[in-house]
Order: C-alpha cells, then sequence, then structure tokens
C-alpha cells in the first residue's frame, strides 16, 4: 500500500513532531520511479550543478532549483503524496519553497551534520520541512540520512556557526544518532531545525534523491545573506513580505480533491 495523508497514522505525525523527522516508506511507486529517475539523470547531465567539495573530497553534487529544471522536477516537488503527507507532518498549510537534486556518487565523502534553518531566507521554520525522496535505493553505506531525534526542540545557541559544527554542540554531542535507510519511492521528512548528517558513499552506484523544502504558507522573507544560492538575489524581495506567486505555490492546491 502506498502512503499518503490519508494512510499516516497519529503514531507517525506525533514521532515527527517528537523527533523531528520521519520516515514515510513507498510514497511514489516502482511506475513512478520509473519515470522521475531517468528525469532526474537528465537533468543531472544537462544542468550546470553546484559541487559540494570537490576531487577527493567530494560530498555531493545538486541542481539547485530543480523545480524549475524540469516539468516531471516540478511535478515531483508539488508531488499530492509528498505535499499531503508534509501538510499532515507539519499540520499546517504549505508552500514550496525549493527543490534540490542531488547526486551523491560512489567515493563521496560524508554530509556533515548541520540544520537547514540558518540557510533558508524565511521565518515561519517552525513548521518549515523538507521532503527527502530516494529515487534509488539507499543503504546506509550509499550515504541515507542520519538524524538526532528532538534536537529541532533544543534552544537555538544563538551562534550561527553551531548550524555547521552542529555535532560540536555539547548538547548534541550525546543525543543519539538514527541512520535511516530507504528503500527507492521512500521518504524522509525532517523538520529545519532537526541535526541531520549523511553517511559516504562506498557503494559503486550514486544515490540520487530530491530534497524539496516546504515553508509555512504564511511564511515571510528574511534575507540570510545566501539568496544567491536559491536564484532570489536581486528578485525585488522585501525583507518582511510573504513569498508567494507561481515561484512559491500553495502546496495544497496539488493535493486537494
Ligand atoms: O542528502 C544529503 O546528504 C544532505 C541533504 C540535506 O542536508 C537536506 O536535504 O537538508
Amino acid at each position: 500500500m502506498l502512503s499518503t495523508a490519508e494512510t499516516l497514522s497519529a503514531e507517525t505525525v506525533a514521532s515527527y513532531r517528537r523527533d523531528g523527522f520521519v520516515h514515510v516508506p513507498r510514497v511514489l511507486d516502482a511506475a513512478e520511479i520509473d519515470e522521475f529517475l531517468p528525469d532526474a539523470l537528465d537533468v543531472l547531465s544537462a544542468v550546470e550543478k553546484t559541487h559540494w567539495g570537490e576531487g577527493d573530497d567530494t560530498v555531493l553534487d545538486f541542481v539547485e532549483n530543480a523545480q524549475l529544471t524540469s516539468e516531471a522536477m516540478r511535478r515531483l516537488a508539488l508531488h499530492p503524496r509528498v505535499t499531503g503527507v508534509a501538510e499532515r507532518l507539519a499540520g499546517a498549510p504549505l508552500r514550496l519553497f525549493k527543490s534540490e537534486l542531488l547526486r551523491k556518487n560512489g567515493g563521496s565523502l560524508p554530509t556533515e551534520a548541520h540544520f537547514d534553518e540558518f540557510a533558508l531566507p524565511f521565518a515561519g521554520a517552525e513548521v518549515g520541512l523538507t521532503a527527502w525522496v530516494a529515487l534509488v535505493d539507499v543503504p546506509v553505506e550509499r550515504g541515507c540520512l542520519s538524524f538526532v531525534p528532538g534536537s529541532h526542540r533544543l534552544p537555538p545557541s544563538g551562534r550561527a556557526a553551531d548550524a555547521w559544527d552542529a555535532y560540536g554542540r555539547e548538547e548534541v554531542r550525546w543525543m543519539p544518532r538514527v541512520a535511516v535507510p530507504v528503500r527507492a519511492g521512500d521518504c524522509t521528512f525532517h523538520h529545519t531545525r532537526v541535526v541531520h548528517a549523511a553517511a559516504g558513499n562506498s557503494t559503486g552506484r550514486p544515490r540520487i534523491s530530491v530534497a524539496t523544502v516546504y515553508m509555512d504558507a504564511a511564511a515571510v522573507f528574511r534575507p540570510t545573506g545566501n539568496e544567491h544560492i536559491d536564484g532570489l538575489a536581486g528578485g525585488g524581495l522585501v525583507t518582511g513580505q510573504p513569498l508567494t506567486g507561481e515561484r512559491f505555490p500553495l502546496v495544497g492546491e496539488a493535493h486537494s480533491p
């Protein structure tokens, strides 16, 4: 059975709110993977990628704003099952902020522990979350994500550096870390404040996934200095103004009857 907003149990929603992440199996079926994976590979070969680390230090390569690169990538970012589950977990109406198409080739290094809020140029992070959709099987050895349950509820340390030295923060260092291997078509959902990381890819096959960030439907622009990454620099956005329109669609329209 496929997972949808309707099949999600109250326990699953409660575990997301408690832990700041959840694994939802079988959000996409095999036919959808057969459609989205080839499109993702086409986009990865055709579009300029951002490199996180180079050569022996490669962590991953990604296509920013993948939702703007192909019709299939936009459909995946607004997929009714993915967005339906995201709204149920968030407990609030959401908008699409952006989607990143990620490739972690064999031999790539682990993704450092961090949380996302500091890099996201919107206020309203309380309900913001990322759907990380696996387009191939991702066992631990291929670089699955791991999470620090409950870390999204820690009081902010006030040190921006903690976002990228998340295991360096004393309270986080001694908390358990949970690795979540996923099958193609599974999703993990994680809160914008939860600490997460990924293992290196020690297999011979690339890890291909799409991470889509959703924000509160009422989120407003809050500059972070990273706007160029999201293609928003110089876009006339005004601090405190709602992020709306075609670029930031309400996702409910994608899954409402
Ligand atoms: O896929 C990865 O290795 C990292 C992804 C990530 O940090 C995210 O989606 O927020």
